[in-house]
């Protein structure tokens, strides 16, 4: 998929595109000019609107706060016909932008500017991929260990079906029969570490869940890693949506049909916490987001707990009509409430010390759109430090010969990181973190005293300084991994 920029000043005809993760706005010209000042950004976090933009929150019922990542946050407070204060979804370094002219020469000026005052300066943070406009990122911020899973790699894992009811407060239940992975597989799958002690999904529209690893005595939090009880299918043709105007469940999943009133759901391996895919043998329908800013579709992926208590669907607690079998109850496990639609982002919590959240909101449709699930925080970061020595490669591949001290230097360079990797693969952590240390105190000076020292191999700034962040991310990274034992 084509990756577009977006720095945004027009907003119309977005809403369905973005779902789509092809931003693109007419008439925008400052995101050419952004990636024309810093080609490098292409691609990366700071190419799209949370560089100039900043994300915010707002009260969507009494305590339900939604947060929004900056695009979507510019949707809900600017509108889409423009009627709203654009400069209130600026951040800092947007401000500046504009306050200097909006163009090529305005990002020059306030280069040395510390916009959002967290001590590093503007073309600090932009040479180490680290948002300007945004005081909770910097370059010393390491983003956690993650792992992006596609939907083929979640196929390879061993399936798990269970027919289960969804019991709402008051959008209607249902019974239906989910296939996808369990929560727990795809940890283990993950290399969970010891230190972990829940996870929390998030979907693209701001919504968030927390479960436990394990079991826990709050009725309200859905662990991870253990059966839930086996329910009963509990049937009633008052209930029935299909047979009576003041129904309320829907049976119509050809699963229920394998199923009498009163009796045991066996499931094989037991009800767990699953990442669904499917629902009664059909791929779920992508998630996007409605012009009300709400979430339909529940695909690719739903986090879908079971009951813990489990009990029979409960009228909703809209309906006139309660004079029925299973009238709302208000103490029902009303599962479906706590289930993550389009989950995209899964955060293993506690983040490992010296790591920092990755801006899980802005990151959100992009997932949705390719069918991955993010995962990051307390894994094993090995896949992160392979993913890294291949971009630092790269990096250093893609930079002009004449910011090397010598040559030979970029060669070398790129032997040392490919040494690095292949240590790694064979489980050698100590010699990794040797050769790491070696090339910090090459390209060390412009951090240190603000310009290249004697020994230093890199003698242009921006790319010393985009080098020196890569190997303080990669020590790190090579911390958490060094905490897990060899095999
Ligand atoms: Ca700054
Ligand atoms: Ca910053
Ligand atoms: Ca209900
Ligand atoms: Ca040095």
């Amino acid at each position: 998929m084509k990756k577009i920029v977006m720095l945004v000043m027009l907003f119309f005809q977005v809403l369905l595109v973005s779902a789509y993760g092809a931003y693109h706005h007419g008439g925008d010209t400052d995101s050419d000019i952004a990636l024309q000042a810093y080609p490098a950004i292409e691609g990366t976090k700071l190419d799209s609107c949370a560089l100039c933009h900043t994300g915010g929150e707002y009260e969507k019922k009494p305590g339900v706060v939604v947060e929004l990542g900056s695009c979507q946050w510019c949707h809900y407070s600017y509108g889409y016909n423009g009627e709203g204060d654009i400069a209130s979804t600026m951040n800092e370094y947007g401000e500046e932008y504009s306050i200097h002219g909006k163009n090529l020469n305005a990002f020059a000026e306030i280069d040395q500017l510390d916009s959002d005052q967290d001590g590093f300066s503007n073309a600090e943070e932009i040479g180490a991929l680290r948002y300007p406009g945004n005081e909770n990122d910097d370059p010393t911020k390491v983003p956690a260990p993650f792992r992006v899973v596609s939907m083929d790699e979640l196929a390879n894992l061993v399936p798990h079906t269970q027919f289960m009811l969804m019991n709402t407060h008051k959008s209607g239940d249902f019974y239906a029969e989910y296939t996808g992975v369990t929560l727990a597989d795809l940890l283990d799958d993950s290399g969970v570490l010891d230190s972990a002690t829940g996870l929390t999904a998030f979907a693209p529209d701001g919504f968030a869940q927390y479960h436990p690893m394990e079991p826990d005595e709050d009725p309200l939090l859905y662990h991870i890693y253990g059966e839930y009880p086996e329910a009963i299918f509990y049937y009633d043709t008052e209930a029935n949506e299909s047979l009576t105007e003041y129904g309320w469940c829907d049976y119509s999943s050809p699963a229920s049909a394998g199923w009498t009133a009163g009796e045991g759901i066996q499931v094989d391996n037991g009800l767990q916490v699953l990442i669904a895919y499917a629902r009664d043998w059909v791929f779920l329908e992508q998630g996007h987001l409605t012009e009300s800013n709400k979430l339909d579709g529940e695909g690719p992926f739903r986090v879908v707990p079971p009951q813990k208590l489990p009990g029979p669907p409960d009228q909703s607690v809209k309906s006139d009509n309660q004079d029925v079998i299973w009238p709302f109850d208000d103490d029902a496990d009303h599962n479906a409430g706590f289930s993550s639609r389009s989950a995209t982002i899964l955060r293993v919590e506690p983040l490992p010390e010296g790591t920092t959240d990755v801006d899980t909101l802005e990151a959100g449709w992009n997932y949705v759109d390719e069918g991955k699930i993010l995962i990051y925080g307390a894994i094993d970061p090995y896949n992160t430090i392979m993913a890294k020595l291949d971009e630092l490669q790269q990096a250093v591949g893609e930079m002009p010969t004449s910011d090397f001290k010598f040559l030979p230097v970029k060669r070398i360079i790129t032997k040392h990181v490919n040494i690095m990797k292949y240590h790694l693969q064979s489980g050698r952590k100590r010699p990794v973190e040797r050769y790491l240390d070696k090339l910090a105190a090459k390209v060390d000076g412009c951090v240190e005293s603000g310009e290249p020292d004697k020994n230093d191999w890199l003698v242009e700034c921006q790319s010393q300084v985009a080098v020196y962040w890569a190997l303080h991310e990669l020590n790190v990274l090579m911390t958490i991994e060094k905490q897990i034992s060899f095999d």
